[in-house]
């Protein structure tokens, strides 16, 4: 029997794998047996980790996969029901880039993508760009409360060179992916960590240019000190939501830390005497703006707030 061997996932384009092994790079296409049943999702995406049998030297076949730890991805409408399209399996860290002005942060848009991150246990730092426009001052004013929720804020010029050296050490080892507004840095961030990063990576942005429907090749593009950055063209961060109203308070970690406390269990945390989540928000233990972007994911409108 041929041996099997384990490996990473690094490439994915129309049926054929590039999975890196410590036996160098096999091609490789997925066991005819893996295929079967009704195929509703992704079997193998990058970032997959799966058991490969070598068959010519440098081409093979995937012969097992490993259960995912978490991923991100799409439902993608098809004539046999909805697809789960997978970007990117078991990322180890999700990087949201915004900018401090030009443009202006979108903070709804940051706690959407947190939302996502925060429902599949993906480890996630904001990094705040263009520090050399604003100043720490303005900056720590716009994002500071994060730090306090309990995300790694990260203060940035890629101009400047500030902070990229902090952001790197972070990367080191794991399978980045980079998110955020077009214009806020992106691309000149990962060329400040590596010559040609920025290049080499299509960033997950809200374009607002259509999407082509060509056969997208997705791949990580390895750091020199070890680690990736996931390549994910031709993707906007609306495509990720799939998330309901009903399941948000538990992705927001400073509202679900507190609503425990709310005196009945059926509270709606909008209006109610006694209601924790209110009381934190008075006390500054929950931030606005924070459950401004909350009420608005639960499909609540701010007028129906009588406290506001
Ligand atoms: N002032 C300033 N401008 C920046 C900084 N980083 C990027 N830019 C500029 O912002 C614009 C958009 O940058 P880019 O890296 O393409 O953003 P992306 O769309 O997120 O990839 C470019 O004109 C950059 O030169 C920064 O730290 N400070
Ligand atoms: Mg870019
Ligand atoms: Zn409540």
């Amino acid at each position: 029997m041929t041996e099997k061997i384990k490996g990473l996932v690094i490439q994915a384009q129309s049926g054929f794998f590039t999975v890196e092994t410590g036996q160098g790079l096999i091609v490789c296409k997925l066991r005819g047996r893996l295929k079967k049943g009704r195929k509703l999702a992704d079997l193998v995406a990058i970032g997959d980790w799966v058991l490969v049998t070598e068959q010519e030297p440098g081409t093979g076949m995937i012969e097992e996969i490993e259960p995912r730890q978490s991923m991100i991805y799409r439902m993608a409408p098809t004539a046999r029901g909805e697809f789960q399209q997978v970007i990117i399996a078991n990322p180890d860290l999700a990087v949201f880039v915004f900018a401090v002005a030009q443009p202006e942060p979108r903070l709804r848009m940051l706690d959407r993508f947190l939302v996502i991150t925060e429902k599949e246990g993906i480890d996630s730092i904001i990094v705040v760009n263009k520090i050399d426009l604003s100043g720490m001052r303005k900056a720590r004013d716009i994002f500071g409360h994060y730090e306090k929720i309990g995300y790694p804020v990260l203060y940035t010029s890629a101009i400047k060179n500030r902070g990229i050296k902090t952001l790197k050490k972070m990367l080191v080892g794991k399978i980045s992916l980079f998110a955020g507004p077009s214009g806020a840095g992106k691309t000149s961030i990962l060329n400040a960590i590596q010559p040609d990063l920025g290049l080499a990576v299509k960033e997950v942005s809200e374009a607002t240019k259509k999407g082509k429907h060509t056969t997208v090749s997705r791949k990580l593009v390895p750091l020199d000190g070890g680690g990736y950055v996931a390549d994910t063209p031709g993707l906007k961060a609306l495509d990720l939501w799939d998330i309901t109203p009903e399941e948000v308070d538990g992705y927001f970690p400073e509202i679900s830390r507190v609503l425990f406390n709310c005196r009945f269990s059926d509270c709606t945390h909008t209006h109610e005497t006694d209601c924790a989540v209110i009381e934190a928000i008075k006390n500054n233990e929950i931030h606005l703006e924070r459950y401004r972007s909350y009420l608005r994911m639960r499909e609540v409108e701010e007028d129906k707030i009588p406290w506001f």
